[in-house]
Formats: structure tokens, sequence, C-alpha cells
């Protein structure tokens, strides 16, 4: 099907704290645009967003949904992206693809901090983002109290662009401060016009003169008017909207409710006036002077059980014919999505967000291009995974087929991770939560025919030695039939500071041991060292051949391995055998409001606090640096989240081992028998 001719076009994110009413949203701006003729609801799980199981079956969103309608001979193309901490990579991926975001919130005083996080991201990357407080059918918080909470998390200064007319928690309409046209709301119509609320005009002007006020902040023009008590033109107010909010200098504010429409439209007017064109995100972008050349993003993956693997992009540039190839991959077609739904496109224009089958080996966030260049154009960060489980298939035989099927999975959500433990041998994949990986593992089930069985992972505990051991002897002596094995050494163990691992000497005098066996004795250490007296893999010991005999006929390499084995076997009982532990460096993101509750649960998790400092570009929050040992870290980001309204994260790396406590030590080797992890 040709592309049909429109005026324009415009790419719209709705982000938002978790279940503000996103998805209800675009539901409802996909019904009030005639793009569906029956409107869906989260509770019947027939929306157009959220249409994969494992989002029905959760009521929540797992992934973004992208669904397009025309409004005003504009397209529109919405993506719907999930509102849980857990799932922000998808929300990050989206955001820097589109031309304009919806944030959607609720007005309830404790969630509004959940904001944060969003607006950082948003004016980080200067993305037009306007307010839409929804649930207003339920509003316990008056107007201006929601504004000024609003205000308090975003580093640029929110607007209201309507004044709601409330009766009492309810919505019924609304006056708009360009035009001061006051409206009333209808069930399943558009609003009417009403007579100004007289009652209302006192709070009305105030909003409207806050607006102006922010607004000529930016324009010198304005701000001669106002000082002057000149009233300024409707066109002029549009004009610095649209302008400022497309710098993401101002970020307007509407109110409604999503689930019975009611403020939708006027939403629909704003951005159909007041947000940037796509060619000025390309160019924010830096994507200029490419001529006709093709350049397209990756903004996320899917693996559909129709439709094989669809990946969305956003033409930045040039045009995407049916077939073109790109990164050396020929496109199996161009679509336009509606949720699950496909429309089949002969060709896509820049600026538009479309889909491309059958991309092989293209992944989220990369960039597309027909010449065979490489072009960079900024992307999203990867989150760091801060949750773990090992997972096991339940049926044996499937072990082959999940290396290829959590590739897929890893295509779809980069902030997924796996990896096949050296030490402890487990298959462990990391995500950002609880749900995150439950949500990999449903599609592992059912898309790939994969059921798993989880567990917790084993800590990759070490085990060192606190005391040295000398002169420890091992002989090995074999007589069966012909040849004889023969091999015989003393060692030296010695603890050595923490970090160095394992060294390996000798001070053989006078060839007791023949230089061609001592190869045989570091292997046999070597291979006991593997495990430990404890079970586990010993670091940061140093052993020395001291001394040793060998035999003419019977000696060997693997005669002398033994005996090596052999006597770090007798030795190593002696020598005070401990377990050490991984110690992660960690920095916690968290609002400053709760920076004492995070220092209380690091200590409560045997952390170690190395120092906290607010964050010097995001007002309001800091940022605690501390020791934290990799065995608590599956209950710290739980309660870390529980303790900051979800808002609280953090980054780590491996920073060193460190001797377990007694207590613990004891109780780890009662558990495991002394075996550790084999
Ligand atoms: N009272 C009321 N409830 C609403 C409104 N909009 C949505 N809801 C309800 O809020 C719940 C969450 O709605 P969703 O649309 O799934 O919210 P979401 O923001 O997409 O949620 P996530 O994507 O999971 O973050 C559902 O039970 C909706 O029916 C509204 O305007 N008023
Ligand atoms: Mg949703």
């Amino acid at each position: 099907m040709t592309n049909k001719v429109l005026s324009g076009l415009r790419n719209v994110a709705i982000v938002g704290p978790y279940s503000s009413g996103k998805t209800t949203l675009l539901e409802s701006l996909l019904f009030v645009t005639g793009a569906i003729s029956r409107k869906g609801n989260i509770n019947d799980r027939n929306t157009v967003g959220d249409s994969a199981p494992e989002a029905r079956d959760r009521s929540m969103s797992v992934e973004v949904s992208v669904a397009s309608c025309e409004y005003e001979n504009i397209l529109f193309t919405f993506i719907d992206c999930p509102g849980s901490i857990e799932f922000a990579q998808e929300t990050y991926n989206a955001l820097i693809g589109v031309d304009a975001a919806i944030v959607v919130c609720e007005p309830i005083t404790d969630r509004v901090l959940t904001l944060a996080p969003l607006f950082k991201f948003l004016d980080d990357w200067e993305i037009p983002h306007l307010v839409f407080v929804n649930k207003m059918d339920r509003a316990n918080i008056n107007v201006l109290d929601t504004l000024h909470l609003l205000k308090a998390v975003s580093s640029r200064p929110l607007v209201a662009h309507q004044y709601p007319i409330m009766a009492g928690e309810e919505l019924t309409g609304f006056i708009d401060l360009v035009t001061e046209q006051a409206y009333k709301y209808h069930p399943g119509a558009a609003a009417d016009k009403i007579p100004f609320p007289e009652h209302l005009k006192a709070e009305e002007h105030a909003a409207r003169n806050e607006m102006l006020e922010a607004l000529a902040d930016f324009d010198d023009h304005l701000l001669e008017e106002l000082l002057e008590d000149i009233e300024p033109s409707q066109e002029e107010i549009l004009t610095d909207l649209k302008l400022e909010l497309g710098a993401d200098l101002v970020v307007p504010v509407f109110f409604g409710t999503a689930m019975n429409d009611y403020g939708v439209r006027p939403l629909l007017e704003a951005l159909l006036r007041e947000t940037p064109e796509p060619e000025s995100t390309a160019i924010k972008r830096g994507v200029t002077n490419f001529g006709d050349t093709p350049l397209a993003q990756v903004l996320k993956t899917f693996y559909t059980p129709q439709g094989g693997k669809i990946s969305l992009v956003r033409v930045w540039n040039g045009q995407l014919t049916d077939g073109i190839v790109l990164n050396g991959v020929r496109t199996g077609g161009i679509y336009r999505l509606m949720g699950q739904q496909t429309q089949s496109l002969n060709l896509a224009n820049a600026g538009e967000i479309v889909a491309l089958s059958r991309m092989e080996g293209i992944k989220t966030g990369d960039i597309l291009t027909n010449n065979g260049k490489t072009i960079e154009i900024k992307r999203a960060n990867t989150l760091k995974p801060v949750y773990a489980l090992a997972i096991t298939p339940e049926k044996r035989n499937d072990e082959v087929k999940l290396s290829s099927a959590i590739t897929k999975l890893l295509e779809e959500d980069p902030s997924l991770a796996w990896e096949q433990h050296g030490d402890t041998h487990e298959v462990i994949l990391w995500g950002q939560g609880e749900i995150h990986l439950q949500v990999a593992l449903d599609r592992l089930r059912r898309k790939y025919n994969l059921p798993m069985s989880t567990h917790l992972p084993q800590v990759p505990y070490k085990e060192t030695i606190r005391k040295p051991a000398s002169s420890v002897h091992g002989r090995y002596k074999h007589q069966s039939g012909g040849h004889g094995q023969f091999g015989d050494v003393y060692l030296d163990i010695a603890p050595t500071p923490r970090g160095e691992g394992f060294s390996f000497s000798e001070t053989i005098v006078g060839g007791v041991v023949p230089k061609q066996y001592i190869p045989g004795v570091e292997m046999g250490v070597r291979e006991f060292l593997n495990h430990g007296p404890l079970g586990y893999p010993v670091v940061d010991v140093a052993v020395t051949l001291t001394n040793g005999s060998y035999h003419s006929v019977d000696s060997s390499e693997q005669a002398f391995k033994q005996a090596a084995r052999l006597a770090m076997q007798a030795g190593m009982g002696q020598c005070q055998p401990t377990l050490l532990e991984p110690i992660l460096r960690i920095q916690v993101s968290t609002p400053n409001e709760f920076t004492s509750r995070v220092l209380q649960i690091l200590t409560g998790n045997r952390g170690q606090i190395l120092g906290y400092e607010s964050i010097h570009d995001w007002p309001g929050w800091d940022c605690v640096i501390a020791y934290l040992p990799q065995a608590e870290m599956q209950h710290f980001i739980i309660e870390l989240r529980s303790q900051t309204l979800g808002v609280g994260t953090f980054e780590w790396e491996f920073d060193h081992l460190q001797e377990v406590p007694e207590k613990i030590c004891n109780s780890i080797l009662t558990n495991n028998g002394g075996n550790g992890s084999k």
C-alpha cells in the first residue's frame, strides 16, 4: 500500500510512572482520532497497547507498544512506554527517537517524586515534553498543590496550559489559559464551550500570569508587554509555547481523565500546534548534511510469534524503500504498527517511525544505512543489571537451544545480560529486578518453549589461607605391572597479600627434582587449588618447591603432579583455610530526603559507607559511595527500591575480595556441607 499524503507527522512517546494510565491514554488517543472504533480497557485485556501475553497477565506494560493515527491531516505515531523502573531501558531507547513526550502522572502527593529520573532523562536529552495529570476523576489534592509538587521535581519551569474546573474531586471541564475560553466535558463527545466560571477568576488569572511570565523569561518582547501591561496576542503566546516547548525550556501541564477521554482532545490540539516537526529533532541529534542517504536507528526489537523479527526504527534521513539493504541486510518489509497489527508500506520517509521485518543480526540501538559507512548517532546508555537468577532448563536436552533463545531475548531487551559463571558453572540471567526477569523467563517459556527452573545464584566465594606451612611432603609411588610411577616433593605454602592471586617458585639445588618434572609439580598444585579444602577456588597463595627426590626409571611429569597434589592435600589443612567474598563498590543515587535511610540500609546489609555528596547536575539528589558484599546485593536492591518510592538506583563494579566474617563463614560452610560450589 502507498503512504497517504499527509501534511506532516509527529512521533510522541507516552511515558510516566508505573500505572499512571499511559496505555489507557493511548487507547483514548486512538479512539478520539477514529483510529479504533471501540475502546478497550486494561481490566478487559483488550487494549491496543500491552498486547503481549506477558503484559496482559500482569495488567502492566512490559515493553513499548506502538500505534499510529491521523488527526487534522497529521500522522501521529505514539510509543506507549512501560512505567516500571525495571523496564526503564525500553523507555529510554524509545525516547531518543521521538519528537516529543507526554509525561503521564497521577495527582497523588507521594507519587510525584517518582517522576524525577524521567524528567532528568528528558532534560539531559532536551526532549520536548508536556505533562498530563491523569486520573482527575479522583483527585484528592487540589490543582495548585499538584502543580507545586510537580515543579519541585522538574528542573524546567512547569506552566499550566489549562486551569481545570472541578466538582469536588472530579474534573468536569477546563479553561484554556491561552484563549481564556472555558469548556465542559461530556462522556464520549467533544467538550462544549461554556461561559467563564467567575468563581475561578482569581486562580485562573494567577495561573495565566505565571505561564506568561515563564514564557517571557525567554522572550524579551513578551517581557516588555507584560511590564507595560499590554495584553499579548494569542498568536504570540502560541508561538512562544511552540518555540520554548520545542527547545525544552518550558513544560506545559494538562489535566484529564484518560479513562473517559476527558482532556485528550485538548492534549492532541497542543501536540498538533506546539510540538516541533521531526526535522528539528534530527538536527538536534546531529543528523545534518547527509544528502539523500537513508539513515535509521533501531528503537526496539520484537520477536513476534506471527511475524518473526521486527525492528522498530526511526528514519532520521532519506527514504527507506521496500527491499532496501541496510547494514548489509535486505529488509523483509516496511510496516506501520497498530499494537500487534501491521500495515504494509512501500516506503518510509525521513521522520517516520516504522517497523522493518527480518533484519537478522541487527540489534536495538543500531544505526542503519545503505552506504557501508559507520555513522554514529547518540544512543541511550545501556543500564547495568542489578538483579540475577540462576536458570536451568526444566528439560535436560534444552540446554543447546538456550543460548540462541537468550541471544534473541537480549536483542529485544539490552538491559538483560547473561553469563555462564566460570567458578559456579551456573547460567545466570541478569536484569533490572524480579519482574523484569520473570517476564524474560515467561518469554523463554512461551516463545521458545523453554521452561526454566530458577534459584538465587551462588555467591562466587574464593578461599585463602591465614597461616603458612613449610616442608609439607607428598610422595607418589605406584607399581602396576611394567613401569612404576614415582614422584616425591616438599613444598612451602604461604599466604600472600590480598589480590596477588597465585604464584609458584622453586629453590631446587643439585637437581633433586629434575627440571623437566617441575612443570608437573606446578600443574598438580594449580589443579589442587581449583577446589581448596573448603571446596572453593583458592587465591592469594604462594607455593615453593623446596626439595624432593626422583627415580631414574619410574619418575615422570605425571607422577610429580600427583605428588604435588598429595603434598597440597596434606599441607593446606594446616594453613587455616578461610572464605573470601567479592565486595562491590557501589554508587547509589537517591533523592536526598532518603539519604539517611539509604545509609541505614547499607549498614544493615554489611555495607561500608565511603562517603556521600550531592549530585552536581541533579538538584535534590545525593550519591552515596559504599562497599557492599555481593552476597547482599539482591536484598539491597529490593530494600532500596521499597524505601525510596522505587527511584533509588545504583551502579556497581567488583572491587576486591575480603575475608567473610567468621560467623557467616561457618554458616555458609555448614549449609554447603563444606563442598562449596562444584
Ligand atoms: N480512575 C481512573 N483510572 C484510570 C484512568 N486511566 C487509567 N486508569 C486505570 O489505571 C490502571 C493503570 O492503567 P494503565 O493504562 O495500564 O497504566 P500505565 O501507565 O500504562 O501502566 P504501566 O504501563 O504498567 O506503567 C488501570 O486499572 C486503568 O484502568 C483514569 O483516568 N481514571
Ligand atoms: Mg502501560
